[in-house]
């Protein structure tokens, strides 16, 4: 298929790199310039990369990058073409996505949001999951390009909706993780070190899969980003901000906020989200340590 890649950032560039080597026609658009893509054409705007385009597939920051890329001046508007699906992998608000998508349906054009989770790990191995909101017949034909970039999809309803399921997905992540590290300054605190917590963890209900991702991380002192602080804090922003256009109250959420806002003016918005344990730790007077640290 002819893609359109905007936006190679952590999560972008690799994707576009799986499109590429499954077969795809890709041109590849970043606002910064100087970030290519073997075997891709690079285009100098989102309007440029999009014309003649079956599908136009976005990986930005947040709702703002996404409505510039798409409406700014030399977006994607300005190319579209009737029967052209845009996808949007970015992660951002379900109700401007719904805005976006009506905008564009009246030249024709499909949209169909589908942010994922899998971080930089999945991103790299084309095992994203893809969280999809869009008109079923449409996403029958993104499957090859899911293929290539993921292992498995899964629709939550309508446009709209994978970005609400989204939310919803990294609020447990972040709320898990926020646990994960109590427990851990907790514990180091009280004399248990962390390589004697984890194994207890893995045994136990609970267990996760957010712990088995970021527990090596943590024993080796590892802050570099897989999920920036900075994204997951917008996450946090956006599930807080959808919560009340619901009337949702979320306490455990709006607290987790409050860590998030304090590593932010710490300077820690461009570490991974693990990096709020060493806020813990200062606030403990302690150190999580693994052997290997
Ligand atoms: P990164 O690595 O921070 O990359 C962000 C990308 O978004 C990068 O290509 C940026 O371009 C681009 N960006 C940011 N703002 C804009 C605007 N205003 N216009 C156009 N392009 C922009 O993020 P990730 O790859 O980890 O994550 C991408 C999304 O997936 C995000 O929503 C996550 O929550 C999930 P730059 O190179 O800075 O010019």
């Amino acid at each position: 298929m002819r893609v359109a890649f905007l936006g190679l950032g952590i999560m972008g560039r690799p994707m576009a790199a799986n499109l590429v080597k499954a077969g795809h026609e890709v041109t590849v658009w970043n606002r910064t310039p100087g970030k290519v893509v073997e075997g891709a054409r690079s285009a100098s705007s989102p309007a440029e990369a999009a014309t003649g385009a079956e599908v136009v597939w976005m990986s930005v920051s947040d709702t703002n990058a996404v409505e510039s890329v798409l409406f700014g001046s030399q977006g994607v508007e300005q190319s579209l073409a009737e029967g052209m699906t845009i996808v949007d992998s970015s992660t951002i608000s379900p109700s401007a996505t719904r805005k976006f998508a009506e905008r564009v349906r009246s030249r024709g054009v499909h949209y169909v949001d589908a942010p994922v989770t899998g971080s930089k790990v999945g991103s790299e191995s084309g095992t994203l999951i893809f969280i999809v909101g869009g008109d079923e017949a449409v996403i029958e034909t993104l499957k090859p390009l899911f293929a290539a970039m993921g292992k498995q999809f899964f629709r939550m309803g309508e446009t709209g909706k994978g970005q609400a399921a989204k939310l919803a997905m990294n609020l447990q992540i972040a709320i898990i993780y926020e646990g994960f590290a109590e427990a851990l300054t907790l514990a180091t605190k009280l004399g248990v070190d962390a390589e004697t917590m984890l194994p207890l963890i893995q045994a136990s209900m609970v267990r996760s899969g957010v712990v088995d991702y970021k527990a090596p991380f943590v024993l080796k002192r590892d802050f570099s980003p897989n999920f920036p602080l900075r994204l997951m804090h917008k996450d946090i922003h956006l599930a807080l901000d959808a919560a009340k256009e619901a009337r949702v109250k979320l306490p455990a959420l709006e607290t987790v906020e409050e860590i998030y806002e304090v590593a932010s003016e710490d300077g820690y918005e461009n570490l991974d989200y693990a990096a709020t344990l060493t806020l813990l730790e200062k606030w403990a007077g302690v150190e999580v340590k693994g052997v290997s640290a």
